[in-house]
């Protein structure tokens, strides 16, 4: 199976992913087993060094397939440290992501608090190159590193009855200036939920690192979830609880305005969102150099696979 995104219809054919992409993982696999750990990764994993050093950095294939690491780390969306695009770089490295532990809780047969350690030995850690759509119509493509949502989860037991899995961002003001603010448009803790088909499909993975490194803070240290068929604020950052539950969950984007953020909001280019148009995006980053890159939003984010697991469902209502 491959994980390598397919370049939208009308790209610049210098921007399709060269096959020696495709190797990457290969290749990161390899180097992490010449290291002598091949399938576990050892309890200090999410030290920075360790990731660092352990030459999980692959060659970048083509300057402009993938989103230069200092753009996708500096222009972010983490509310909880501001609104604007620039504040999380700016103020998210004052957050302490050292130690982590994660809540379990809801329908399975495993629950408990869990050291992010704990939860990452054993686990097989993989580069999966993917765009990340935000709803505002701007996306990138971004090497993240992680592994399967589907194999954490399962290592709760989840019970039969379960249908939904809830992610929660952590809470803690000291330390998180957007949570303060007495206009934000959010309410804390930021929340969101997908049905566990969707949480179950191969191209949903949590992530720890990209570009070959430990995860900045600003994109979500140290552990979160991308989904790269939904649009761009499905994928919830510092993950703190996770929850198996039957009924739908509610989300943060639906409940600041249930009208623009569906709980399902797939990328979808022939619904209108309320304040724009979702047919294009723009690849960021555009500049004076190599212009407004607007290209055809696909139907998905362009991973047509996941289509079955709508079958039947109004994606015009589902939006
Ligand atoms: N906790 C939390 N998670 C979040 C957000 C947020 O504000 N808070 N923003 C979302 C939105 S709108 C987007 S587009 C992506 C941005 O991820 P990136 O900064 O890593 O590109 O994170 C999503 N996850
Ligand atoms: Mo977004």
């Amino acid at each position: 199976m491959s994980f390598v995104i397919k370049p939208p219809v009308d790209i610049n054919p210098s921007e399709i992913t060269p096959e020696h992409v495709y190797q990457t993982r290969r290749r990161f696999m390899q180097s992490v087993s010449a290291a002598g750990l091949v399938s576990s990764v050892p309890a200090a994993a999410l030290h920075r060094g360790w990731m660092d050093s352990k030459g999980f950095t692959p060659a970048p294939p083509s300057e402009d397939a993938i989103t230069p690491r200092g753009y996708a780390t500096s222009f972010n969306n983490f509310y909880e440290f501001g609104t604007d695009k620039n504040d999380p770089a700016e103020l998210a490295s004052r957050l302490t992501t050292e130690p982590w532990s994660v809540e379990v809780s809801g329908l399975v047969g495993k629950p408990g608090t869990y050291d992010i350690e704990d939860l990452l030995a054993g686990v097989d850690l993989e580069e999966r190159i993917y765009r990340l759509r935000c709803v505002e119509a701007w996306s990138m493509v971004i090497p993240w590193i992680g592994f399967p949502l589907k194999t954490l989860i399962q290592r709760f037991n989840p019970l039969g009855s379960a249908k939904y899995v809830a992610f929660t961002t952590l809470y803690r003001p000291e330390e998180m200036p957007g949570q303060r603010s007495y206009f934000s448009s959010i309410k804390y803790p930021y929340v969101e939920a997908l049905r566990l088909d969707e949480a179950f499909h191969p191209l949903a993975i949590m992530a720890v690192g990209m570009y070959g490194k430990v995860l900045p803070n600003q994109n979500g240290a140290p552990l979160r979830l991308v989904v790269p068929w939904k649009y761009g604020f499905k994928s919830i950052k510092s993950i703190v609880r996770i929850e198996l539950t039957s009924k739908q969950p509610p989300t943060t984007w639906n409940l600041a305005a249930s009208n623009e953020y569906g709980f399902y909001a797939n990328v979808n280019p022939t619904v209108q969102h309320p304040r724009w148009s979702q047919a294009s995006e723009r690849r960021l980053p555009s500049s004076l150099f190599n212009g407004n890159r607007k290209i055809p939003t696909r139907m998905y984010n362009g991973y047509e696979e996941v289509a079955s697991l709508y079958t039947g469902m109004n994606l015009r209502l589902n939006y």
